[in-house]
């Protein structure tokens, strides 16, 4: 984690829950507190609102839960506000979230009494790779490495390598392609800005689109919950745009996870194994093997 933090303190609301009947009628004040985990280097660099989580929509939003449907439990409450922050919010990694009921019917004199509930993100992630110019096999070896030191992401697959005829952009030689499927706490633009430092780091520079490259890695899809996450910006499309169709990314994806599925496009939710059979004649043949790592080489 990386120690940044947002703290929101002393959000008081009335609200009905308990076990009580007359907590049910009447409601009592509750306190919450937040500690917000997130990456916050980008938003300290650029100034951008779009770089952090505004803490006036976390209060709004916290607001309603408190005073909206009772929960026996203050355990419940704080684990609803955890699940919907993170839900609500892709660059929040875990939510600490404190619920202070100090009315609580408790029939000895007391100071206060809170719960805390730790609420963290755990998301699928499924990184495309792709390298057509120098050496590919020992490019996406070392890729996948780097992958698997990503701060916050667990490689849980990886697909075999494959030998892929290109698609698009000029004239170029075939590629070796491969998927990495993982978890995660980090959101998808620290992830993305994670995956162009490893190209970065194989010289890669964006010359031509869809031309010849020493290393192409793509986040294809972020899913919560079994669901994608979507997103229209063009900085970051999600799931990416062209998946669906690539035979290059469905094929070795649907051997590092047979049971992975996609939303398409066009909304719908489609098996990446079924997806990967209509591709399978575009030019797709198994590769060599992942090439073992030597001493002393490069890392
Ligand atoms: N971008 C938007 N969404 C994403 C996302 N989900 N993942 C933006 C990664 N990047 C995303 O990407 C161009 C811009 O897309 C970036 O600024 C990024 O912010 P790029 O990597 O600079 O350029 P590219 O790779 O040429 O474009 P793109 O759109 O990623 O191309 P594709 O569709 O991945 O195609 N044929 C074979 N056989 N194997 C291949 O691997 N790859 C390509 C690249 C073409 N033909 C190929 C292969
Ligand atoms: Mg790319």
């Amino acid at each position: 984690m990386s120690g940044d933090q947002i703290r929101l303190t002393g959000l008081r609301a009335r609200g009905r829950h308990g076990v009580l009947p007359e907590e049910r009628v009447l409601g009592q004040e509750f306190v919450v507190d937040l500690v917000l985990h997130l990456d916050l280097q980008a938003a300290a660099a650029t100034d951008d609102l779009a770089a952090t989580v505004s803490y006036a929509e976390v209060a709004e939003t916290v607001h309603a839960l408190v005073t909206g449907e009772p929960h026996d439990l203050i355990e419940a409450l704080a684990g609803r506000i955890g699940a919907r922050l993170l839900a609500d919010h892709l660059p929040l990694e875990l939510v600490e979230v404190t619920v202070h009921k100090p009315a609580a019917p408790i029939a000895v004199p007391f100071g206060d009494v809170s719960v805390t509930v730790v609420s963290r993100r755990d998301a699928l992630v499924v990184v495309a790779l792709g390298a057509n110019l120098g050496d590919p096999a020992q490019t996406l070896a070392q890729a996948e490495r780097r992958l698997r030191r990503v701060p916050g992401l667990r490689v849980t697959a990886r697909s075999g390598l494959y030998e892929t005829d290109p698609v698009g952009g000029p004239d170029q030689p075939p590629y070796l392609n491969a998927v990495v499927v993982g978890r995660t706490r980090r959101s998808p633009a620290a992830l993305l800005a994670e995956l162009h430092r490893i190209e970065e780091r194989h010289g890669r520079t964006r010359e031509v689109r869809w031309g010849a490259r020493t290393l192409d890695l793509d986040l294809v899809a972020y899913q919560v919950a079994g669901q994608d996450v979507v997103s229209d910006d063009p900085s970051l499309t999600l799931p990416h745009p062209r998946a669906h169709e690539r035979g290059f990314v469905l094929v070795p994806w649907a051997q590092a996870d047979p049971d992975a599925v996609l939303r398409t496009p066009a909304g719908e939710v489609r098996a990446v194994a079924q997806l990967a059979e209509e591709r399978a004649a575009d030019g797709i043949r198994p590769g060599p093997d992942w090439p073992e790592r030597h001493r002393g080489g490069p890392c």
